[in-house]
Formats: structure tokens, C-alpha cells, sequence
């Protein structure tokens, strides 16, 4: 009911706020055997986490997880899977002053009319601190997908406000175009490095402007195998359109050419199929809700920051017109951090159908013929 809990059979719930005393998660389905460790989690989480570069949020948290249950001697044992970790850096002292303020483009007013409470301190349940926990559940499935199937959920930013790679042509930005050594060695998951110094100074700009922008992340899926996703209400591309929507601050998915297939011709559109391959992946890797065994494609547009230190008008809870200011330590640009959480989501979706599968059609076996991705 309440919808904190995500997926049917790996089935992740996450709890805390921003600046209660921690956030946690509990895995409820994971299949035994899993070699984990506190070790593991170490990576996808520091990718997510703030104060790391000068250009996300300078609130410092360490991120570091506990493991309360589920694992034993390394491997995870099939029973819940509770992982803890502490806010450390909480500055509840930059909220007082705007505790009984709606902070314009914010969830405050919607929670306040949904419950008619809320915890102002860093947002409450509607921070993004919350997405900590996605990246951390997702570090098990997405080791899980790796070594049963040879999956890779990779992702990285495609646009920045109104910049976007060069070199890449908007088709072109797919798993064989991308050098993933140049995504991960820059702060903005960017896959162009000679235009990291101008992202950099755009950057540095914006921030002393208080003002904040969006971004467009992409995430592909290698070797996702073809028979996932369950017609005709649990399709593929509509779990991961919600799971992605459930993101913060998101405001679009596409799944493969997404809205750019509007102006295209069913001719262009049509992935033609060869013995030897797919021609192309226009669909995205995804038909008839059903991983198709081509790469799997999304895009995500985040809308830009809210919380900015430039002045706008609101309302309190009393009903009267105010000024809010937002200061404290935040994001100009949450798409520069989105990437790892993306990624987290189509892990996790991936994760939930692959277990689907097996329940409902682990028998079937290898079905013949099979296409090559072609591709990607
Ligand atoms: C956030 C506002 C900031 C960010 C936070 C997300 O919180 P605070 O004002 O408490 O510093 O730092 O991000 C994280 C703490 C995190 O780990 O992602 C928001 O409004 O969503």
C-alpha cells in the first residue's frame, strides 16, 4: 500500500530519511549463494555519493554498509537481506528556517496535502539520500545478473543542460560507441574526455550563477538474454519506465529511440533481422515487453535542482506569501550523480524479471532459432 517496497520476487523496501539516523534497505528473495561483502558496495556507492567533487552537494556522508542479516561467512544465505548505513553529516540547522515553507518544484506541499506532516530536515523520506539504498541493493543484483548471465548495466550522462557529447551522433551513443574507461574517469559519467574541462567551467559558472541545470543520463544492459518481461501488464519496457520514474527528480524516460521514433518512418524504425544479427536497435532491445537478446537501451531526463540560493515566491503553512532562500549544500546538477542510480534501477528490474522468468518459464530451455545481438 504504502509503496516503499519495489519488485515481486527480489523485492527491495527501503527506509529512513535524510537526516534521521540512517537509511537502510531489506532484500527480501535474494538467491542464496551470493558471494557478498561490505567490500563490494564500496564502489557503486562512492559513484553515487556526494562531496566527492566540487560539483554535487558538499555534505559529506561516509556511505559505508552495515550488513544486519541474510549473509553468512560471505554468502548470502536466501533469507532478508537488511543493509544499514548512518548519516553522519546531517545539518538539520539550514532547514529551520524554511521548516514551514513550501520550497517551490519540491515534494513539501504534496506531502504536507498527502499526510498533513512532514519532516522538513534535508527533505525527509523525498530526499534524494534515499536513492543510496537503490545503488546498494542494486550492487547485489547487478553482481548476481554479471556472473549467471555476462550482463553489464552501464550508464552515463548524454546531456547537460544544453550541452551535449560531441562526436556522437544521437544514435550513435550505444554500447559499441561509448569507451566506458572514459566515462568512469571523469565527474560527470561524460563519454567525450576532451570536453570534460569545458563541462567543468560550465559547471564552476553555473554554480556561482545559484542557478542549476538538468541532464540526460543513458543506461544500456549487454546480454540480457531474449525472453524477459512479462506481457501484457508487467512488460519489460513499463517496469523500467517506472522504476526509472521513481527516481527523483525525473521527469522522462525513453526506452530505445523513445520519442525520436515519432518522426521516424516504420521502414527506418523496424529492427531487420539476419541469421547473422539485428540490422539495428531501434526498439531499444525490448519487443512486445520482451527482451528481444539485443542491448537494452533507456534514457532518463532529470529536471534541474530546486533548491537554489536565488530567491522565489511561495506560500507557508499558514497560507501566507513568503520568500524562500534555500541555502545549505546542493546539487546544481542532480544528473551529475544520476548515473549509478539509473543504472541501480535497470539492474534491479532486471534482477526481479530474471527470477520471474525462471519461476513462470525456467523450463522452456534453449529455444531455437536464436539471433545474435547484431547491433548494439
Ligand atoms: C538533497 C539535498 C541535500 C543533498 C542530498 C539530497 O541534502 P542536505 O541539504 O541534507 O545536505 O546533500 O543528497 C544526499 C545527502 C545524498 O546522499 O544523496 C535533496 O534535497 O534531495
Amino acid at each position: 500500500m504504502a509503496a516503499n517496497t519495489f519488485g515481486r520476487l527480489f523485492a527491495v523496501t527501503t527506509f529512513g530519511e535524510s537526516h534521521g539516523p540512517a537509511i537502510g534497505c531489506v532484500i527480501d528473495g535474494c538467491p542464496p549463494g551470493i558471494a557478498i561483502a561490505v567490500e563490494d558496495f564500496a564502489h557503486d556507492l562512492a559513484r553515487r555519493a556526494t562531496g566527492r567533487t566540487r560539483h554535487t552537494s558538499q555534505r559529506h556522508e561516509t556511505d559505508e554498509v552495515e550488513i544486519l542479516s541474510g549473509v553468512y561467512e560471505g554468502v548470502t544465505t536466501g533469507t532478508p537481506i537488511a543493509l544499514l548505513i548512518r548519516n553522519v553529516d546531517a545539518r538539520s540547522k539550514d532547514y529551520a528556517k524554511i521548516a514551514a515553507q513550501f520550497r517551490p518544484g519540491h515534494a513539501d506541499y504534496t506531502y504536507w496535502h498527502k499526510y498533513g506532516i512532514r519532516d522538513p530536515r534535508g527533505g525527509g523520506r523525498s530526499s534524494a539520500r534515499e536513492t543510496t539504498m537503490r545503488v546498494a541493493a542494486a550492487v547485489i543484483a547487478k553482481k548476481w545478473l554479471a556472473e549467471k548471465h555476462g550482463i553489464a548495466v552501464r550508464g552515463c550522462m548524454s546531456q547537460i543542460g544544453e550541452v551535449t557529447p560531441r562526436d556522437f551522433a544521437r544514435d550513435r551513443l550505444d554500447a559499441a560507441s561509448i569507451d566506458w574507461n572514459v566515462v568512469e574517469a571523469n565527474p560527470f559519467f561524460w563519454p567525450n574526455a576532451a570536453q570534460v574541462d569545458e563541462l567543468e567551467h560550465y559547471m564552476d559558472a553555473l554554480r556561482k550563477s545559484g542557478d542549476s541545470v538538468g541532464a540526460r543520463i543513458e543506461v544500456i544492459a549487454t546480454n540480457v538474454p531474449p525472453g524477459w518481461g512479462e506481457p501484457i501488464y508487467g512488460k519489460l519496457d513499463a517496469e523500467l519506465a517506472a522504476a526509472l520514474m521513481s527516481i527523483n527528480a525525473v521527469k522522462g524516460v525513453e526506452i530505445g529511440d523513445g520519442f525520436a521514433a515519432v518522426a521516424q518512418r516504420g521502414s527506418e524504425h523496424r529492427d531487420a533481422m539476419t541469421p547473422a544479427g539485428f540490422a539495428s536497435n531501434h526498439a531499444g532491445g525490448i519487443l512486445g515487453g520482451i527482451s528481444s537478446g539485443q542491448a537494452i537501451r533507456c534514457a532518463v531526463a532529470f529536471k534541474p535542482t530546486s533548491s537554489l540560493r536565488l530567491p522565489v515566491t511561495s506560500m507557508d503553512v499558514h497560507g501566507d506569501a513568503v520568500e524562500v532562500v534555500t541555502t545549505g549544500r546542493h546539487d546544481p546538477c542532480v544528473g551529475i550523480r544520476a548515473t549509478p542510480i539509473c543504472e541501480a534501477m535497470v539492474a534491479l528490474v532486471l534482477m526481479d524479471q530474471a527470477l520471474r522468468h525462471r519461476a513462470q518459464c525456467g523450463d522452456v530451455g534453449e529455444v531455437v532459432p536464436r539471433i545474435p545481438p547484431g547491433n548494439p
